[in-house]
């Protein structure tokens, strides 16, 4: 177990947990960047391509086929990490989750507080009418889902190209500003804006929990290079 890791984590009232694609990992879903993730397989065109706004208005058929393959990970579970994270609000110690995830598996762990700053894959509406769907009615469905009404279905995600949404920003911005202790994990910390939160921290406390070196580690005042969920779960 990391001894000031777990000393920090006493001392804090106000922990706020800003994770990435690595906090699933372990939970079976694949990242982007690391070696086996989605960034080093081979398809048609590269996935910040067919993640784009762009791509699913014109090529909205293939888009789906990627999503469906690769986006949508059905029985995922979550991991020590997320479960931990969860504990942590229950006891009243640990504001909000911020995270670039899609999968749902914090809340899915008993979080509540959590700022999806790129939406969520359980959510998914029409177009048209606005009427939402959920996962498995895009799991289930063929080509490009369509609504009742006939319009096209699109997933409350935000592609590459799009706006996050304001009020999830300005929570996020809001917790991360008031937090007494700022513990960032498995990301790369390569997209923005999303990124660029972790700047509105200004306590002596930032932790960064990353297999990896990431643009931002000279800023740590903590660096662990564990797996995410195995050093969680040695967590107080
Ligand atoms: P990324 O760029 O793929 O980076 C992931 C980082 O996590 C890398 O630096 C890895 O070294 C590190 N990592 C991987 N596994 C672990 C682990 N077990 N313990 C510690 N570190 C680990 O992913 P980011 O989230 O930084 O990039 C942002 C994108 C990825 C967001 O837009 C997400 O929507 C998108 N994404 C989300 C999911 C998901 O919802 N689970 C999956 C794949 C991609």
């Amino acid at each position: 177990m990391n001894e000031t890791l777990a000393r920090w984590i006493k001392e804090s009232r106000r922990i706020v947990f800003f994770g990435g694609a690595g906090v699933s990992t372990e939970s079976g879903i694949p990242d982007f960047r690391s070696v086996d993730g989605l960034y080093n397989q081979k398809y048609d065109y590269p996935p910040e391509t067919i993640l784009s706004h762009e791509f699913f208005m014109r090529k909205t058929e293939e888009f789906y086929r990627f999503y469906r393959d690769k986006m949508l990970i059905q029985g995922a579970k979550p991991n020590p990490a997320h479960l931990k994270l969860a504990e942590w609000e229950q006891r009243g110690i640990l504001t909000a989750v911020v995270t670039q995830n899609i999968d749902g598996l914090h809340q899915q762990a008993g979080s509540k507080r959590v700022y999806e700053l790129h939406g969520s894959v359980l959510r998914n509406y029409c177009m048209r009418c606005g009427r939402f769907y959920d996962d498995a009615y895009i799991r289930n469905s063929t080509g490009v889902p369509k609504c009742e009404c006939g319009g096209t279905i699109k997933p409350d995600v935000v592609l590459y190209g799009e706006n996050l949404d304001n009020d999830v920003v300005q929570g996020a911005c809001a917790a991360i500003e008031q937090a007494d202790m700022l513990i960032i994990g498995g990301t790369s910390l390569s997209v923005y804006p999303a990124a660029g939160l972790i700047d509105l921290y200004r306590g002596s406390k930032l932790v960064l929990v990353n297999r990896t070196a990431t643009p931002r580690d000279s800023r740590a005042d903590l660096i662990v290079r564990d797996p995410i969920g195995q050093c969680f779960s040695e967590l107080p």
